[in-house]
C-alpha cells in the first residue's frame, strides 16, 4: 500500500473511549451510538430480560446480572466513510486499572456526565488520566429525560473543577417531563424531543429539526422565550468551539441528550466524526529484544500512523470471551502500517514471533475475521499466553512502546479451592486471570499458597464468579497475613547483591508475580516504611511497568 493511502486509511479512523463515573450511562450510550451508526438495528435496553435484549458490550454473566461493566470492550463500525473503534470502559473504581489501560489505546474520550449529578469522583480521576495522556475530551451530558441540574451550573462546574473551557454545541430546552428538545448554539436549529412511554419496543423517533423560531408548537407558556434568552446568554458567556483548543486539551465541546431515549446521539456521533482526532504519532523506542548480542543502544523514535511497518501494542488480554472455546485474546491497538491477515509479527520484549492467522474484529455483536487493519484499529489476537498486556509488536520486532503500569494491590487475600484435588487446576485458572489483569497473583517463595491482590473488593467477587463460571472451581478467599505488596529493585548505585542481601533476610515474605518479578509482601504499611528505611539500597515500588 502506498504511503498516501496508508495515511488516508489512518486519517479516517476514530478510536475513542467512553469514560464516566459508574451508572452515568456509558454502556447504554455505546449501544445507542452503535444504533445511530447503523451497526445494529435495535438496542437491547440495559438489564432488559431475555438473551436477545441485552447490551452488546456487557457480555459477561456477572455484567448481565448486575448491570455494571466490569471489563472494557471494543466495538468497531463503519459510518459515513469513517471507521469508528469504540471502547466502552467500566466506571467502578475497583476496575479502574482496566479503564486506565484501555485509555492508552484511545485517541479521544467521551466523558459522560449524569445531568442530575454533574462531575462525580470517578469522573475527576479519569479526567486526570486523560489530561496526563493528552487525550482530548468530548463531553456528553446524559439523562436529560430526567430532572437535570441547571445547564449553566453544569458548565461552570466543568470549567472550575476540570480547568477546561466548555464550549456548548447544543443547549437543552428544559429537562425531565418537560424536556422539549435542544437547540444548536451556532445555528439556532431546534431538535425537538418526542417522549415515548418507557419500555415501548421501538426506539423513539424524534421529530425533524427545524429553525427555533418556527418551533413554537413544541413549547408551552414562555418556554420558547426563555430558551431564546438563555441562548443569548450562552452565546455571549461561553467561548465558541475551536477545534485546535480542543485537540490541545484546553476546551471540551459539550453535547446533551438521553442515551436511553436515543436523543442527541446522532449529533454526538457527528461530533466524533468531525472533531475527534485520527490516530496520532506515538513516542517509542527502537530497541532490540533483551539479551540480543551486540545490540545497538536503544534510540528514541516517533511512530507515524502512515508508516509502512505494522506496529502496535497489547493493552488488554481477555480470556474466555466465547464460553465454547477456552480462548485467550490479546487486544492489540495498531499504531502504524497496513496489516494483512497471516502476517508475522514479532514481540519486542520477548523476541518471540507469531503468525497472526486468525485476528478478530469486534463488529457489534459479531466477531469477524479481520482480513486487514490499519493504524487506530483494535484487533483481537487469539494466542495461548504468548502475548501479555504491555507487549509491543511489530514486523521488525524492534519497536517498543511505553509500557503500561501495574499498580500495587490494596487488598491481599489467600485463595483456596474447596476440592483439594483441583489445586493444580486452580493454579492455571489464577494465572489466566492474572494475565488478564483481573487480579494480581503472587507466589510466595516458601509454602504452597497463592496470594491474590486486588485494588478493590469487587475484583474478588468477579474473580470468584469467573472461577466458578469459566473454570468450574469453587474457591474460598481467606485473610492473608499481608497488607501490602511492593516490587523490589536496586536503588541507584546499588546492584544485584543488594537485592540478594535483602531477599535473603526476608525470604519468608518474598514472592514472585506472574512475570517472575520479585515482590516483597509486608505485614503492614508500617513494615513497608520500616524496611524502606533499613534498606536504602533497595527501592520498594508501588507500580511496575509491564512490557
Ligand atoms: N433515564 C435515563 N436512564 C438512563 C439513561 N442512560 C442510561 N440510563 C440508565 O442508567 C443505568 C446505568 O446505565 P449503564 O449504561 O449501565 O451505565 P454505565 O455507565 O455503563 O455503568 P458502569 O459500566 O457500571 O460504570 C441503567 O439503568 C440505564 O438504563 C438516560 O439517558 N436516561
Ligand atoms: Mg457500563
Amino acid at each position: 500500500m502506498s504511503q498516501a493511502s496508508l495515511a488516508q486509511e489512518a486519517s479516517r479512523r476514530r478510536t475513542f473511549a467512553i469514560i464516566a463515573h459508574p451508572d452515568a450511562g456509558k454502556t447504554t450510550l455505546t449501544e445507542h451510538i452503535l444504533l445511530a451508526g447503523g451497526a445494529i438495528r435495535a438496542a437491547g435496553a440495559v438489564r432488559a430480560r431475555g438473551e436477545n435484549r441485552r447490551t452488546r458490550s456487557d457480555w459477561m454473566k456477572i455484567e448481565k446480572e448486575r448491570g455494571i461493566s466490569v471489563s472494557a470492550s471494543v466495538m468497531t463500525f463503519e459510518h459515513d466513510g469513517k471507521r469508528f473503534n469504540l471502547l466502552d470502559t467500566p466506571g467502578h473504581e475497583d476496575f479502574s486499572e482496566d479503564t486506565y489501560r484501555t485509555l492508552t489505546a484511545a485517541d479521544c474520550a467521551i466523558m459522560v456526565l449524569d445531568a442530575a449529578k454533574g462531575i462525580e469522583p470517578q469522573t475527576l480521576k479519569l479526567f486526570e488520566v486523560c489530561r496526563l495522556r493528552d487525550i482530548p475530551i468530548i463531553t456528553f451530558i446524559n439523562k436529560l429525560d430526567r430532572e437535570a441540574q441547571d445547564p449553566m451550573a453544569l458548565l461552570d462546574e466543568i470549567a472550575s473543577r476540570l480547568q477546561l473551557d466548555p464550549a456548548p454545541i447544543w443547549w437543552p430546552a428544559e429537562s425531565g417531563n418537560r424536556l422539549r428538545g435542544m437547540v444548536e448554539v451556532a445555528t439556532g436549529t431546534f431538535q425537538p424531543y418526542a417522549r415515548k412511554p418507557a419500555g415501548s419496543a421501538d426506539e423513539p423517533d424524534h421529530p425533524e429539526a427545524l429553525p427555533l423560531d418556527q418551533a413554537g408548537r413544541y413549547f408551552e407558556g414562555d418556554e420558547q422565550a426563555a430558551l431564546n434568552d438563555a441562548l443569548e446568554l450562552v452565546r455571549e458567556g461561553y467561548p465558541t468551539f475551536d477545534v485546535n483548543a480542543f485537540l490541545e486539551g484546553h476546551m471540551t465541546p459539550v453535547l446533551w441528550g438521553s442515551a436511553l431515549r436515543h436523543f442527541g446521539i446522532e449529533a454526538l456521533l457527528r461530533a466524533i466524526g468531525d472533531w475527534a482526532p485520527s490516530p496520532k504519532a506515538l513516542k517509542a523506542q527502537k530497541a532490540a529484544p533483551p539479551e540480543t548480542r551486540n545490540a545497538p543502544a536503544p534510540e528514541d523514535i516517533i511512530v507515524q500512523p502512515g508508516e509502512e511497518q505494522v506496529t502496535g501494542f497489547v493493552f488488554k488480554v481477555q480470556a474466555n470471551m466465547d464460553p465454547n472455546h477456552r480462548d485467550r485474546i490479546a487486544m492489540f491497538r495498531m499504531a502504524s502500517g497496513s496489516f494483512k491477515r497471516g502476517m508475522k509479527l514479532k514481540v519486542q520484549n520477548t523476541g518471540k514471533s507469531l503468525s497472526v492467522n486468525a485476528p478478530i474484529m469486534f463488529f457489534a455483536s459479531d466477531r469477524e475475521l479481520a482480513e486487514e487493519a490499519h493504524a487506530g484499529d483494535v484487533m483481537g489476537i487469539p494466542n495461548h499466553g504468548v502475548l501479555r498486556v504491555g507487549d509491543s509488536l511489530s514486523e521488525s520486532g524492534m519497536v517498543r512502546f511505553q509500557g503500561l503500569p501495574n499498580f500495587a494491590p490494596e487488598i491481599l487475600q489467600r485463595v483456596r479451592v474447596k476440592d483439594p484435588l483441583k489445586a493444580k487446576h486452580l493454579k492455571k485458572a489464577l494465572e489466566g486471570l492474572a494475565e488478564e489483569g483481573v487480579t494480581q497473583l503472587f507466589r510466595p517463595e516458601l509454602g504452597a499458597d497463592f496470594i491474590v491482590g486486588a485494588v478493590g473488593q469487587l475484583q474478588f467477587e468477579v474473580m470468584a464468579d469467573r472461577l466458578g463460571e469459566e473454570y468450574g472451581l469453587d474457591v474460598i478467599f481467606e485473610p492473608s497475613p499481608y497488607a501490602e505488596a511492593r516490587w523490589i529493585a536496586p536503588a541507584e548505585g546499588a546492584g544485584k547483591a543488594d537485592v540478594e542481601d535483602f531477599t535473603g533476610k526476608y525470604r519468608p515474605q518474598m514472592a514472585v508475580d506472574i512475570d517472575q518479578n520479585p515482590v516483597f509482601l509486608a505485614k503492614s504499611s508500617w513494615e513497608t516504611g520500616y524496611v524502606g528505611e533499613r534498606f536504602p539500597r533497595i527501592r520498594f515500588l508501588k507500580t511496575r511497568e509491564r512490557g
